[in-house]
């Protein structure tokens, strides 16, 4: 059987799945248009170890857009414990990214902390391009690297009458200035139920344009919910906790009116203070139509029957 260890994402010299690479992968699909051959030719000449850095793209997550050029994506962030401008860069790049371990905690079989070099050893990586949608209606969309975000959930092993994750990031105060802000209650956790985490949409990247993930972006590891607004989607994650209370997270703490619990993408369910009809794709500005559940609800729109009672799309 061919399994794929990954512990070479901390590594610099096997780190990298050239981003012509995926871009080539792309346009072979026919999906944002041109020849194929400079890709192809790439993906011939990389080095056996690019190669390998994961497994192809899944097509059935095609997200139907070109992806967002990654100076865009890396440099335009929402990372409220470095900051509250978009700007983070400078600030992020003092994260203490080595060692990091990841906690698994509550009703679990046996609580652990697992280093992220041997989780990565124990799941099989796959490269996913993925549409990300923020609640303030910008949006990109993004060559990730990473692993199903079930794979949490077999590695903790929670019992029976766990009902949701709580997902906590990073709390490093000597380097987070945003941390000294009193009005949020850090540290930043987000939630999902066990039926979330366990569809296949949900994702954890540890790596972006074939590159370890930058601390901007969420490194070494951080969840991603595509068809939620983005601040459902922690960075820097750092323990999971299995209960069966349901969590009150981050921003809903700060502003439940406008940051609920499910926070799927909706156009039609306007935020308090503006429209979510549209979006703007990061890289070219252009303002595209909002999709329910950001495009992904042949994925994921099962999840939520029988609960039209509750407030999903905020
Ligand atoms: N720990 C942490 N995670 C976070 C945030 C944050 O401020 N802190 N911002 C969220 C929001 S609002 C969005 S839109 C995405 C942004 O991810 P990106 O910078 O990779 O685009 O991260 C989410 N995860
Ligand atoms: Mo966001």
């Amino acid at each position: 059987m061919l399994v794929r260890t990954r512990r070479g994402w901390e590594l610099p010299e096997s780190a990298a799945t050239p981003e012509a690479l995926v871009v080539g992968r792309r346009k072979g699909l026919g999906l944002i248009g041109g020849g194929l051959t400079a890709g192809l030719g790439l993906l011939r000449n990389a080095p056996a170890s690019a190669q390998g850095a994961a497994a192809p793209g899944d097509p059935r997550f095609d997200p139907g857009r070109a992806t967002t050029p990654e100076r865009n994506a890396t440099t335009y962030n929402n990372y409220y414990e470095f900051g509250d401008s978009k700007d983070v860069v400078s600030a992020a790049r003092k994260l203490k990214m080595s060692p990091w371990s990841i906690r698994f905690e509550g009703m679990v079989a046996q609580p652990r902390e697992i280093g992220l070099e041997d989780l990565l050893k124990q799941v099989r990586m796959e490269e996913r391009v993925l549409r990300h949608r923020c609640v303030e209606t910008w949006a990109m969309t993004v060559p990730w690297t990473g692993f199903p975000l079930s794979e949490f959930v077999r590695l903790a092993q929670p019992s029976s009458g766990a009902k949701y994750l709580v997902l906590e990031t990073a709390q490093q105060p000597d380097v987070m200035p945003g941390l000294r802000q009193i009005w949020y209650s850090w540290p930043y956790i987000e939630g999902c139920t066990l039926a979330e985490a366990q569809n296949e949409l949900g994702f954890v990247a540890t790596g972006m344009y074939g590159k370890p993930l930058p601390p901007q972006n969420g490194g070494p590891i951080r969840v991603l919910f595509p068809w939620k607004y983005g601040f459902k989607s922690g960075k820097s994650v750092v323990k999971v906790t299995f209960t069966d209370k349901r969590p009150v997270s981050f921003w809903e703490q700060l502003q439940s009116s406008e940051y609920g619990f499910w926070a799927n993408v909706n156009p039609a369910v306007p935020h308090p203070r503006w429209s979510q009809a549209t979006e703007r794709l990061l890289g070219n500005n252009e303002r595209v139509p909002t999709r329910i559940f950001n495009g992904y609800g042949e994925f994921v729109a099962d999840l939520y029957k029988g609960l039209e009672g509750e407030r999903l799309y905020t």
